[in-house]
């Protein structure tokens, strides 16, 4: 069967990325990207854009009943920092969003859809190292509450509704294609650009705040293996741990340094500082490498080699490293 996919909220980080990726696979006019607002990334102009507000029941209907897609990508949230700052917004969007596809998934006939949830599940009282698959959790931001309720809602729907809804819990992600807004790990990302810019960084978080992370081509590729697993491959329908990697800031500016070795880094906690040491140093993803064979191929230094040679062009220079 031919597959035609709706990805909502293709706008942020990972959705611009996402919809490059799908339309080489499914091509362009096959992968229909929506968001409140369209971006001026190029990728949006190779194939259908719809404006979709995601609280917006009758709009998506219409998109629905036009594409009639076999599979949704719902990435449209607010994230932890920018849910803190609106936790009015960052409840009604995150959840009501969700259940909004979840519905449509049952009335249109949605073959499979793809929801992201995070490491902001885990709590305080969380174990803090390898942090397992099942543990306490007990999330302290609304993005985490958020997110580890709608974790519950997707088991819910998969177990009770029939619905083939599939999800990984999303460490940092770090690109050089688009840029992240409005989360607690985004100075992962900024630190590269200030790298080959201002020669220095001001990091919202302190020196030795360790957090998970993941660089993009395996969140790629950790989103698709999953969603082009077999169903009963997927034996979790809450959300997987996903591993790639994990770092503290003062450890990202040394592997930046070994390529920029002038490059440094200021710390200056601000109420991010919070968030992050609620949140696991490392995470355990045995289930996700046993069900579906996730193995992610970046560490902390071929991903910062990799970074720097393609943001360089941005700035108009040249890195061979
Ligand atoms: C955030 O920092 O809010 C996100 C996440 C870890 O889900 N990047």
């Amino acid at each position: 069967m031919s597959e035609n996919i709706l990805v909502i909220g293709s706008c942020g980080q990972l959705g611009t990325e996402l919809v490059e990726s799908l339309r080489k696979i499914y091509g362009d006019a096959n992968v229909i990207a929506s968001d409140i607002r369209q971006s001026d990334d190029a990728i949006f102009k190779q194939g259908p854009f719809e404006t979709l507000d995601i609280l917006d029941k009758n709009k998506l209907s219409e998109i629905l009943t036009q594409y009639k897609p076999t599979q949704v990508y719902h990435l449209a949230a607010l994230l932890s920092a920018t849910a803190e700052a609106k936790p009015k917004l960052g409840w009604t969007l995150n959840m009501d969003g969700l259940f909004n596809v979840l519905d449509a998934a049952i009335d249109f006939k949605i073959g499979k859809v793809y929801w992201p949830s995070s490491i902001a599940v885990f709590g305080p009282n969380t174990p803090v190292n390898n942090t397992p698959q099942n543990c306490v959790m007990d999330p302290n931001t609304i993005y985490g509450i958020s997110k580890q309720a709608g974790e519950r809602y997707c088991e819910y729907y998969f177990q009770k509704r029939g619905v083939d809804v599939r999800s990984i819990r999303y460490p940092g992600l770090i690109g050089y294609k688009s840029a992240p807004g409005g989360g607690t790990t985004d100075y992962a990302v900024s630190i590269y650009h200030d790298a080959l810019t201002a020669g220095k960084h001001n990091c919202f978080l302190s020196e030795n705040t360790e957090l998970p992370m993941l660089y993009m081509p395996d969140a790629l590729k950790a989103t698709l293996d999953i969603m082009h697993a077999p169903a009963d491959k997927i034996k979790i329908r809450s959300s997987y741990n996903l591993s790639g990697m994990s770092f503290a800031p003062k450890e990202i500016t040394k592997a930046i340094q070994k390529y920029i070795p002038e490059f440094t880094t200021e710390y200056n906690p601000d109420k991010r500082q919070a968030i992050a040491d609620s949140w696991p140093n490392s995470i355990d993803d045995a289930e996700a490498r046993q069900d579906w064979g996730w193995q992610p191929s970046y560490n902390l230094d071929t991903m910062t080699k990799d970074m720097l040679v393609n943001l360089a062009p941005t700035y108009g220079k040249t890195l061979s490293l």
